[in-house]
């Protein structure tokens, strides 16, 4: 496969010395790090929408990507060629897995049942393609927002019929990631949130939300798709609220309608960010619920308040991020999929490449980092220390549940001397910093 992408044959680990700019200097797949490969480690994951689909558009100027498939004009024949660019591209970058929405592979028809086959050829295309390169599908998705029958939303849409058309057209994107052998299904929200309450019935809204999640729940088991289900998170963007704001409300909803049996989370750096959040937090407060599932590895930009989708290249997020997939004990079925765009100056071809080779590495880069941060455990013991009133005496009997307020009142009347420690703030970011530049 040497059609699309000529100007780059495979991109290979070179080492931190090299500098070639098309090889990796820390992404070395068959290296073992905490007891499994980087490649089993970090999961990776090329999105179909971004690499193969976007044109580099804003809202003050059209595309500028130049791709070697721009010349041709019929729906499905672009639809083709992207299929075997996605698979040429992954190949050469060792991408082991892709992600899509429905529209990403194959062009909507005049009417439903047109789409349907339309994403029945291209399934069979990228299923013979996945064969041939041996690269598995990481997850499916639904795209409910972008067509102007979603501008109230697809299942929190006020019109019924909307409802009734979602649920048609996510039955048949989870039909074909089953046939392709996804590992997952991904609900982002879409336009699923409001932009006034004037407007809105809100706990209708929400009702309806979880009873289409519910009845997702119910086809999978009908089909026999066993995939995981997740949910991502994002606060804005398309609309002013969006229902599934951040990893907290999101476990809320969860437990509010009873699914939180079925459903993990899927983590976007950039929502994380959008929400007033660091990266970390998010997955913190995923992974201590049980629900870290999967990750869209991006970077949003600190002075632009909107999801920039860059990729991510800054290296103490991705430790600290490597960080806490190391202590959930990876993401599988997940992984880092890179739901990242380049410049829409960055208009070549080639940039492609670079832009997923900076990924990759950072997040590889971030795995060696915290990797030897957590051999250490110095962050671990700090941490342990600085709780550790609660492991003897009054703390432990209220970690036990032995004690009420009477109890507590008594021992605060005898013991009214307290001796609190620092919290080492600066001293903790030294130690960080020592191991992220230890090399
Ligand atoms: C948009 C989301 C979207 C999901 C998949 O902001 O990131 O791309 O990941 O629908
Ligand atoms: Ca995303
Ligand atoms: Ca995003």
């Amino acid at each position: 496969m040497n059609k699309y992408f000529p100007e780059v044959t495979k991109v290979v680990f070179e080492g931190k010395d090299s500098r070639n700019p098309l090889a990796f200097r820390y992404y070395d797949p068959q290296r073992v790090v905490g007891g499994k490969t980087m490649e089993e480690q970090l999961r990776f994951s090329m999105a179909y929408w971004h690499t193969l689909c976007g044109a580099g558009v804003d809202m003050f100027g059209s595309g500028t990507a130049v791709r070697s498939w721009g010349h041709l004009t019929k729906p499905m024949d672009i639809a083709k060629a992207k299929a075997e660019a996605a698979f040429e591209f992954m190949s050469k970058m060792q991408i082991p897995f892709f992600c899509f929405h429905d529209v990403d592979i194959a062009p909507e028809g005049e009417t439903l049942e047109e789409t349907f086959q339309n994403l029945d050829e291209i399934a069979a295309l990228i299923k013979d393609l996945m064969k041939a390169t041996g690269i598995k599908l990481l997850w499916g998705t639904t795209n409910l927002f972008t067509h102007p029958r979603f501008m109230h939303g697809a299942a929190t849409s006020p019109n019924a019929d909307v409802f009734a058309y979602a649920a048609a057209r996510v039955k048949k994107t989870m039909e074909i990631t089953k046939e392709l052998g996804g590992e997952n299904y991904v609900f982002w929200g879409g336009r699923e949130g409001y932009e006034t309450l004037l407007n809105t019935d809100l706990k209708l809204e929400l009702d309806n939300l979880a009873r289409f999640l519910h009845m997702a729940v119910d086809y999978a088991k009908e089909i026999g798709f066993t995939g995981q289900f997740l949910i991502e998170p994002k606060p804005k963007e398309p609309t002013k609220h969006q229902y599934d704001f951040d990893v907290a409300a999101v476990i809320g909803f969860l437990k509010t309608y009873g699914l939180e049996k079925y459903f993990k989370i899927n983590i976007e750096a950039n929502h994380a960010t959008l929400a007033g959040h660091t990266f970390q937090h998010e997955l913190r407060l995923a992974r201590i619920n049980g629900l870290l599932g999967s990750v869209d590895a991006n970077q949003g930009d600190d002075l632009l308040g909107w999801d920039t989708d860059q990729f991510p290249t800054n290296i103490y997020t991705t430790t600290l991020a490597m960080y806490e997939i190391l202590l959930n004990g990876g993401l599988a079925p997940g992984g880092l999929n890179f739901d990242a765009k380049v410049r829409r100056g960055s208009f070549e071809p080639i940039d492609l490449f670079y832009g997923h080779i900076a990924g990759m590495d950072a997040f590889a880069h971030g795995l060696l980092i915290a990797q030897r941060l957590l051999e250490s455990r110095e962050l671990e013991d700090f941490i342990a220390e600085r709780y550790s009133s609660y492991r003897t005496g009054i703390g432990e009997k209220i970690v036990k549940g032995e004690v009420g307020f009477k109890e507590l009142a008594q021992y605060a009347l005898e013991h009214q001397e307290i001796k609190l420690t620092s919290g080492r703030q600066e001293l903790l970011e030294t130690i960080l910093n020592r191991y992220m530049f230890a090399d």
